[in-house]
């Protein structure tokens, strides 16, 4: 075709529109640090025309003032230079750490159970909190994969009336140091090395492994690190963790310690690691897709947020744990977790950078009802979060910015400095004063100050810590216990693929010995792996601790809801459309999403028929929970090993039955314990990929509704984990 020639319009293949985007809740209210409306003229994004920065509509936005048609650029072009020179400094400096993240809003609703306990307002009986949320990977940088081997974290900022609460956690109860003068280190280890600056999000290299093979109070965060937890499936099913104790006050003035939980209404659940592995090149946006794509269909994720509850006591132990050391939790089963509130989130940020990559958080952002403890990993954490604002945001004003401000009035006594937004009125902007009739007015006790718990403190100057702090291996044992048997394999396999990855073989000897110590079957299975010997536990004294079932995430006995989860129908054009659009009907109507998977985008058998949502050529396995097979799909025009690598056929004999994408496309189904379901037709496609019909969660049924319910009972598990029997 000439490169003026019209295309030809294909009527069976003409796409149709798109369905229009599911309503969003709209962005924070726009007020100033003082509570003003924002958008006066001039202000906001407004106006028919496209204007400069100063206002002054723009006639010609696309060529530059010249001096004649092919003649030099003319410097007063200001268009050009405002243009250019903002756009030069588009980028602020990604976080130090937590660099790839997403976020979204929502709403906490308190049950008033925590009213007892705290007399923070937001926890108070249906008090609904607006919050915003982000979700990070930890060691990544702003562009690396969703998907890879690590800590998540989980923070949560509560525009509560009575100023910003932020809980700052992660997806894991406990951390790798003790004490915060060693977060520097821990993250210099863990991030690329310095030289080569590789690897890229990841935990499999020299440095991370040196540094917690040295450091063992490291041991216990590390082995959750090397569990499934650390490869969720969706920040959907995360649990999420405040890590460290904090002190809550009631209105009698009691206090209590606590620790902060998130559990997923969708339960835990991870990704398989070939399948995280494959989703950091197929998707790399896996994460954040699926959140927003969530919020987006109205599967809003849910949490409840739950308190473990403990006395204040002079010594800050609960049954012999020492509630200031952060690499240690406290088993649900000897403290149950609470349930306080609700948080559903229902909103996408409307500006990327506006809202995610400008919110600040800051553990230090407490309300009446809620203090810190001595965990001296917090304390640093206070200084540092607020510390860090001023390299990224530019200066003292970032809680101005929207996505920060506080919806409680702001009465403060903070003038100037870069990004200014306030037009302050008044002189006396000192205190006290009598100009301004002393304005604004320190708050009486009974006016709901916050005011710090009146803790005693005594003690000699010192940089040792209390023994307590010693055992850094019985709760790593007990983690690994409590384990079923399947994600005991899955931690056993993670140390063998990160320490395969660490070519210092001294320091790869070091935490072999930390594995022994912490369980002799797992140093041996790791041992194996590697072809070294096993060595002597680096400790033959760890405690004994009583395994903790909550801490499994396979748990054969409960079922999760499958709302949000996603199906594919497997349909080419000889498929019965009435079973695709059966099979769709019944999909949704349990809350899934379904996607249309054939050989050929456009339309199922023309026109009319049902639009197809995922090719072979763009789809992978990981963009499924389940999948279901209306029919096969016969090799597609496109399959061809030139055109797509994945139809390539090392036997050269080409597949004349089965797409050989299909195929792949199913063996990885299977092998990442997902549910499959076939009807008559697809029957084929299942033996073409090697998959016997009456394998371990494969349904076979005639009825395409049927076939969506056997789905739904094995999507209640997560997957299915008896198709590949575990050795224990
Ligand atoms: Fe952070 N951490 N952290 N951290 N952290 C940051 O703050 C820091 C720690 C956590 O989505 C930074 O605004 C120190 C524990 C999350 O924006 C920085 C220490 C936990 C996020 C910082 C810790 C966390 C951060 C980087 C040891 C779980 C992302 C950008 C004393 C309880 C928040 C920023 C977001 C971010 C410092 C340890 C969670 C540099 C010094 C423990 C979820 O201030």
């Amino acid at each position: 075709m000439s490169e003026h020639t019209p295309p030809t319009v294909d009527e069976s293949t003409t796409p149709v529109d798109p369905p229009a985007p599911k309503p969003d809740q709209a962005a924070p209210a726009q007020v100033t640090a003082g509570g003003c409306p924002f958008s006066a003229p001039g202000r906001g994004q407004s106006g028919q025309y496209l204007t400069t920065a100063s206002g002054t509509r723009v006639a010609d936005t696309d060529h530059s003032l010249k001096a004649g048609r092919r003649g030099p650029t003319l410097l007063q072009d200001q268009h050009l230079r405002e243009k250019i020179n903002h756009f030069d400094h588009e980028r602020i400096p990604e976080r130090v750490v937590h660099a790839r993240g997403a976020g979204a809003h929502g709403t906490f609703t308190a049950y008033g159970t925590a009213a007892s306990i705290t007399h923070a307002a937001f926890l108070g009986k249906d008090v609904e909190t607006p919050v915003f949320v982000r979700f990070s990977t930890v060691l990544g940088s702003r562009g690396s994969a969703d998907t890879a081997r690590d800590t998540r974290g989980w923070a949560t900022k509560f525009y509560t009336s009575e100023g910003v609460f932020d809980l700052v956690g992660n997806n894991i109860p406990v951390f790798f140091i003790q004490d915060g003068i060693k977060f520097p280190d821990v993250i210099h280890a863990g991030k690329p090395h310095p030289d080569r600056e590789i690897p890229q999000a990841q935990s499999a290299h020299d440095t991370f492994w040196d540094f917690v093979s040295l450091h063992t109070e490291a041991q216990h965060h590390t082995i959750w690190n090397m569990s499934d937890r650390a490869i969720p499936a969706s920040f959907r099913t995360m649990e999420g963790f405040g890590v460290h104790t904090f002190r809550l006050t009631n209105a009698k003035g009691d206090t209590s310690l606590v620790k902060w939980h998130w559990k997923p209404v969708a339960g835990v659940h991870s990704q398989v690691w070939e399948e995280a592995q494959l989703t950091q090149g197929a998707d790399p946006d896996f994460h954040r897709r699926d959140l927003a794509d969530a919020i987006e269909a109205g599967a809003f994720p849910e949490w409840e947020l739950g308190l473990q509850v403990m006395p204040d006591t002079e010594d800050e132990t609960f049954e012999g744990i020492d509630l200031l050391d952060p690499t240690k939790l406290v088993p649900e089963e000897l403290c149950p977790v609470q349930p306080v509130g609700r948080l559903v989130l229902d909103a996408n940020p409307t500006n990327y950078f506006a809202e995610t990559e400008q919110v600040a958080f800051n553990p230090a952002h407490l309300v009446p009802g809620i203090d810190v403890t001595n965990d001296s990993l917090l304390q640093a954490r206070l200084f540092s979060y607020l510390d860090t604002q001023l390299t990224r945001l530019g200066g003292p004003n970032w809680q101005q910015l929207p996505i920060n401000r506080t919806h409680a009035p702001v009465n403060d006594m903070l003038r100037d400095g870069f990004g200014q937004q306030a037009v302050h009125t008044g002189t006396a902007a000192y205190s006290p004063n009598s100009i301004d009739a002393n304005n604004p007015l320190p708050t009486p006790a009974g006016d709901r100050p916050f005011l710090e718990v009146a803790t005693p403190v005594t003690g000699t100057k010192t940089r040792e810590v209390s023994a307590s702090f010693d055992d850094h291996f019985s709760q790593a044992r007990m983690f690994y216990r409590s384990l079923s048997a399947v994600e005991q394999e899955h931690v056993a396999s993670a140390y063998t693929f990160e320490l395969g990855k660490c070519y210092e073989e001294p320091i790869r000897r070091r935490q072999l010995a930390h594995l022994a110590a912490i369980d002799a079957d797992l140093a041996r299975t790791v041992a194996t792996g590697l072809g070294m010997e096993v060595p002597a536990p680096t400790r033959a004294d760890v405690v004994d601790v009583d395994p903790s079932p909550a801490l499994a995430q396979v748990k054969p006995e409960v079922t999760y809801p499958v709302k949000g989860r996603k199906v594919g129908v497997v349909a080419d054009d000889t498929a019965d459309v009435s079973a695709v659009e059966a099979a769709v009907a019944a999909i949704e109507k349990e809350g899934m999403t379904a996607f249309v998977l054939s050989g050929h985008g456009g339309h199922l058998g023309g026109r009319k028929g049902p639009v197809v949502d995922r090719t072979l050529l763009t789809t992978r396995s990981i963009e499924y929970d389940a999948v279901l097979l209306v029919s096969g799909i016969a090799p597609a025009p496109d399959a061809r090993g030139a055109f797509d690598a994945k139809a390539g056929d090392p036997s050269g004999v080409p597949n004349t039955t089965s797409d050989p994408r299909l195929s792949i496309l199913l063996g990885e189904m299977y092998r990442h314990c997902k549910a499959l379901a076939f009807l008559p037709d697809g029957e084929a496609a299942l033996a073409a990929a090697g998959i016997a019909a009456d394998a371990p969660g494969v349904v076979a049924e005639k009825d395409a509704k049927k076939a969506v319910d056997g789905l739904v009972g094995l999507l209640g598990s997560h997957r299915v984990w008896e198709r590949f029997p575990t050795q224990a």
